[in-house]
């Protein structure tokens, strides 16, 4: 049975197995939790993400997808990068969130990973609303089998752990 816990902090100073990415689909960094963990991460990161375009990603990481590399000087194992979706008001993209999820957990159950810590994927510069993006979280890990023990959603803003505390609670 996999625990989810929430915490309010950074998730480059998590001590887990796996750390998730928001990335984008070049795997080339970017702002937000990607730019922090390629910052913290170093160059191992990024060196590993440039041989996974060039061997078999050379159109890039698809929305909802994942894959995992080195993570380098951060206190894991393991970085998972997925690709979260942007959000549309025209277009219900809910599919390709959830599939962030349950794709990162894959990757790590099959890593051998007991614990990883996600950051609410889509919710800053990708514009989903954060109450909708804690939901679409919450519900996809409760609903996805891995043999995690822990799966943590490190929350970075007061109002983001308030969405995934509330997200929790209506399970
Ligand atoms: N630890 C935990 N959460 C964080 C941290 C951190 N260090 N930094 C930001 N957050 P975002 P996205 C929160 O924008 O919306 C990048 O340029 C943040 O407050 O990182 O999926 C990529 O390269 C927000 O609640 O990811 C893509 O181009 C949440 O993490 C694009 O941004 C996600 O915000 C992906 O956008």
């Amino acid at each position: 049975m996999t625990r989810m816990t929430l915490v309010r902090g950074d998730i480059t100073e998590q001590h887990v197995d796996a750390i998730v990415n928001a990335a984008n689909s070049s795997l080339m960094g970017g702002g937000g939790v990607d730019g922090a963990i390629h910052r913290k991460g170093g160059p191992e990161i990024l060196a590993e993400c440039r041989a996974l375009r060039a061997a078999k990603l050379g159109k890039g990481l698809k929305t909802g997808a994942a894959v995992a590399t080195t993570a380098g000087r951060l206190p894991a194992r393991w970085v998972v990068h997925t690709v979260g979706p942007v959000y549309s008001h025209t277009d219900d993209r809910s599919a390709l969130l959830a599939s962030c999820y349950r794709e990162a957990l894959r990757v790590a159950d099959d890593l051998g990973a007991t614990s990883a810590a996600f950051p609410a994927i889509s919710a800053g510069i990708y514009g989903w609303p954060m109450d909708d993006a804690a939901r679409i979280a919450v519900e996809t890990v409760h609903a996805t089998p891995s043999a995690l023990e822990e799966v943590r959603f490190v929350l970075f803003e007061a109002r983001a752990y308030v969405a995934f505390e509330q997200a929790v609670a209506a399970l």
